[in-house]
């Protein structure tokens, strides 16, 4: 978790393309969910959030989006500004987007059904999960 993966894709410049993935075999977990953020202001700054439990993975098929991914002891960004690039954020893992052009679009395949009590909004109480040993070799950023 916590990387860029490359989504598999057929085609050419001539008829256009296609990538997909697929739960537990391109991605390692199965897909519960599906939403999708558009008509972002540019600049926008989105999510300020962890989970506790949910798996997800992000893609943006048009636009540039800016993700960073704070497992508590450390930030990485990673940018996705390509349809054949995603990313695969684990939980308890805080993470912000930055929309980066207009009318971008970001794509979320979720490992759970919404529940917003899976929601850790206020960063002091992520410090505090991160350092009640809430933090295993998962949580690596890559
Ligand atoms: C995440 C990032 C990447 C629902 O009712 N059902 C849903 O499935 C989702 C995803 C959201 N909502 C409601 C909850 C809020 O009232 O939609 C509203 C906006 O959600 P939020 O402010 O959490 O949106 P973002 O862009 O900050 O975060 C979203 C996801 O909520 C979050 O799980 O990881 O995208």
């Amino acid at each position: 978790m916590n990387k860029i993966i490359k989504i598999k894709t057929f085609g050419n410049r001539s008829k256009g393309f296609l990538s997909f993935f697929e739960s537990n075999k391109d991605i390692p977990f199965e897909i519960k969910r599906i939403y999708y953020i558009y008509n972002v202001p540019v600049n926008t700054k989105r999510g300020m959030h962890a989970h506790k439990e949910l798996n997800q993975v992000l893609w943006c098929p048009y636009g540039e989006i800016e993700v960073i991914l704070d497992n508590g002891k450390e930030k990485k960004s990673y940018l996705l500004d390509s349809p054949e690039k995603a990313l695969l954020v684990g939980k308890g893992i805080w993470h912000d987007m930055y929309w980066k052009k207009e009318n971008s679009v970001l794509c979320v395949a979720a490992s759970e059904y919404y529940n917003e009590e899976d929601y850790i909004r206020d960063y002091e109480d992520f410090l505090r999960y991160v350092k009640e040993g809430y933090w295993n070799d998962e949580n690596k950023l890559y």
